[in-house]
C-alpha cells in the first residue's frame, strides 16, 4: 500500500512507487500485447526511414464504477482536437500514431433504414472527407489508430507505446490531447456487479421481497410511498481515489527525450495560465497548451479557439486557432499571435481575422 511507504521516500522513488502500485493494482486492457506488436512494428519502420513519429492522444477517458460496468463516468472530449491535429500532423509528413477513445464517432452517427447506422447529413461530407484521408493515410502505413476506453486503459497504452517511442529520442513527439481523468475508482473498492439502486435486492436476499425493512428505514419515508413492501431508493455517493500524475513518469522515464505536448483544459479563466505554468514547471517538459470549455462551446459560432502557448523560456503567447471547416479545406493552424489573452466577445461575427 502506498501509504506504508516511509515519509522520508525521495519524489523520484515515490514516481516509480505510485507507478507500480497502480499498474499493478489495475489490469490492461486485453487487447495491449496486440496493440504493443502493432505499434512497435509501425514505429520501427518509421523510426528506420528516419520519420517523424507523433503519438496524439483524443477523446474522453471513462472511470467505470461496476466490474461489469453499466455505469461510468466521463470527461468532456469530443476528440476534435486529437482528430484535426493527426490530419495536420499527417500532412507534415509525419507517421501518425493515434491513440483515441472509441467512442469519438458517436456523435457523427444517426440510425439509418432497417437498422443500419449511417453518417448524420449535416456531417456526411465531412465524415466522407476524413474517411478518404484516413484510408489514403492507413494504406500508405503513416497512421495507426489504438483504441482505449477506461483511464486504465490509456494508461497502460500510453505507458507502452511511449517506451517503445524512446529509440526516437526527440524525434518522437507525444501530443496528449485526451481529456484524463483525476479521479478513479480502485478496483478493490469497485462492485462486480450493477449499483443497485434501491434496497429491493438486499431484502430478497434476507429471504424474500416482502419482509418489512429495518427499524430504522420504516421511518424513512421513501417513493412517495412508505409501505414497507416497495423498495426504498438509496442514494449513491462515490468515493473516488486521484489518479496519480503520470506525466512525470511519462517524461522522466518513459520517454525522456521525447518532445511532450500537454494540454490544460479549465473553466476558469482566471487560473488557467497559472495552472498551465504550474505544470511545466513540475513536470519539465516541453509545452502545455492552455483552453478554456467556455471557448470550445464558442467555437462553432466563432470559428476560433482562443488558446495559451506556455513553454519554458517563453513568454505566454495566446493565439487564435481557425476551426478547421467541414468541408476540410486547411486553413493554417496559429495564424494570429498575440501576448494578451484574447476575449471571445472582442472577435468578430463569422470568419476569424487571420
Ligand atoms: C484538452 O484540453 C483538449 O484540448 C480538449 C479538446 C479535451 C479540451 P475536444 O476533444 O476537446 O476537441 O472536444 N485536453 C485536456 C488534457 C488533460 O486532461 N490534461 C490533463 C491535465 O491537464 C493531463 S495531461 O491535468
Amino acid at each position: 500500500m502506498l501509504s506504508d511507504i516511509p515519509s522520508e521516500t525521495p519524489p523520484e522513488n515515490l514516481a516509480a512507487l505510485a507507478e507500480d502500485h497502480y499498474f499493478a493494482a489495475n489490469p490492461p486492457p486485453k487487447d495491449l500485447a496486440k496493440h504493443v506488436a502493432l505499434a512497435r512494428e509501425f514505429i520501427n519502420h518509421h523510426s528506420a526511414a528516419g520519420r517523424r513519429l507523433v503519438l496524439v492522444t483524443s477523446g474522453g477517458t471513462t472511470v467505470p464504477l461496476e466490474k461489469q460496468t453499466v455505469r461510468f463516468i466521463d470527461n468532456f472530449s469530443a476528440g476534435t482536437r486529437g482528430a484535426t491535429s493527426a490530419e495536420y500532423f499527417l500532412e507534415a509528413g509525419y507517421a501518425v500514431l493515434f491513440l483515441h477513445a472509441t467512442d469519438c464517432f458517436l456523435d457523427f452517427l444517426r440510425e439509418g433504414p432497417n437498422g443500419s447506422v449511417v453518417a448524420r447529413d449535416e456531417d456526411a461530407a465531412k465524415m466522407l472527407h476524413v474517411l478518404r484521408k484516413y484510408r489514403d493515410a492507413r494504406d500508405r502505413n503513416m497512421l495507426l489508430l489504438l483504441p482505449f476506453v477506461s483511464i486504465s486503459d490509456y494508461l497502460h497504452e500510453l505507458r507502452s507505446v511511449a517506451q517503445l517511442m524512446r529509440p526516437l529520442g526527440p524525434r518522437g513527439l507525444l501530443y496528449l490531447a485526451a481529456a484524463v481523468s483525476d479521479f478513479f475508482v480502485p478496483p478493490d473498492r469497485m462492485s462486480e456487479h450493477k449499483i443497485q439502486s434501491t434496497n429491493a435486492v438486499e431484502a430478497f436476499k434476507k429471504g424474500g421481497n416482502t419482509a418489512p425493512p429495518p427499524a430504522n428505514e420504516e421511518e424513512t419515508f421513501d417513493n412517495f410511498d412508505s409501505s414497507p413492501a416497495v423498495p426504498r431508493s438509496k442514494s449513491l455517493v462515490i468515493d473516488l481515489d486521484p489518479v496519480p500524475k503520470f506525466l512525470k513518469n511519462l517524461v522522466e522515464g518513459w520517454s525522456p527525450q521525447g518532445m511532450i505536448v500537454s494540454f490544460k483544459l479549465e473553466t476558469d479563466p482566471a487560473i488557467l495560465v497559472h495552472k498551465a505554468r504550474y505544470s511545466l514547471d513540475r513536470y519539465q517538459h516541453h509545452l502545455v497548451i492552455g483552453n478554456l470549455f467556455a471557448e470550445l462551446q464558442l467555437t462553432v459560432a466563432l470559428k476560433i479557439h482562443p488558446e495559451v502557448f506556455v513553454s519554458p523560456g517563453s513568454p505566454d503567447r495566446w493565439i487564435r486557432v481557425p476551426f478547421r471547416n467541414s468541408g476540410g479545406e486547411s486553413s493554417a493552424p496559429a495564424d494570429t499571435e498575440k501576448d494578451e489573452p484574447v476575449d471571445p466577445k472582442s472577435l468578430p461575427d463569422g470568419e476569424p481575422e487571420v
